[in-house]
């Protein structure tokens, strides 16, 4: 199968007690592996199922007609989920230090209004989906070109991604901090009270891990 399940960094119990093991497991397990399983269903026997997956959402355009919904909630959900696995952690919280930490203070005027402007993204996105903070060097930044470090809190519905750009999603960038706001993420241990579970994500960010992405964006 062209596309696969990533290992989690951790255990299931390890973003305890603020994401509970039973949840991060049928999350992992169940939901991220159904929309692998569509995705490749969707995907079998074109060349889309060779490239990664953030070159085939971010060139879903190229997609056929007939597949491109599949390919956007499908292939959507499997690139979200991939990353928000990678920047949790349960060593993390805090606050970003050295070039993330200063382009976030730059942009927003401190962390602590940052972290508001990215709380309301995840309040306000109604139903399911995601909030952002990307790195949007604008639609025409040619690779080589001198790489801008323009930081937004964006959100996305569904399982868009940012990375699709804004014709489909709305909105355009490179991740560098998501969250899930599906109730799947969060129901067994917050039921209805999404503002918990939000608060108890910014205890387990994994800021070492964004910086690296940071770096890798910007540079
Ligand atoms: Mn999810």
């Amino acid at each position: 199968m062209p596309f696969t399940l990533p290992k989690l960094p951790y255990d299931y119990n390890a973003l305890e007690p603020h994401i509970d093991a039973r949840t991060m497991e049928i999350h992992h397990t169940k939901h991220h592996q159904a929309y692998i399983d569509k995705l490749n269903a969707a995907v079998a026997g074109t060349e889309f199922e060779k490239i990664n997956i953030e070159e085939l959402i971010a060139n879903i355009a190229k997609v056929p007609k007939e597949k491109q919904g599949a390919v956007r909630n499908h292939g959507g959900g499997h690139s979200n989920h991939s990353f928000f696995w990678t920047i949790l952690s349960g060593k993390g919280g805090g606050e970003p230090e050295n070039d993330l930490g200063t382009a976030i203070t730059s942009t927003f005027g401190s962390f602590t209004k940052f972290k508001e402007e990215f709380t309301n993204a995840a309040m306000n996105r109604f139903g399911s989906g995601w909030a952002w903070l990307v790195v949007d060097n604008g639609p025409h930044s040619a690779p080589g070109a001198s790489r801008g470090r323009t930081l937004k809190v964006v959100s996305t519905a569904n399982q868009d991604s940012p990375l699709m750009g804004k014709e489909i999603a709305g909105c355009s960038g490179t991740p560098l901090l998501g969250l899930d706001v599906w109730e799947h993420a969060y129901y067994l241990k917050y039921q209805n009270k999404r503002p918990d579970y939000i608060a108890a994500f910014w205890q387990i960010v994994n800021w070492g891990e964004m910086a690296h992405k940071y770096e890798k964006v910007s540079s």
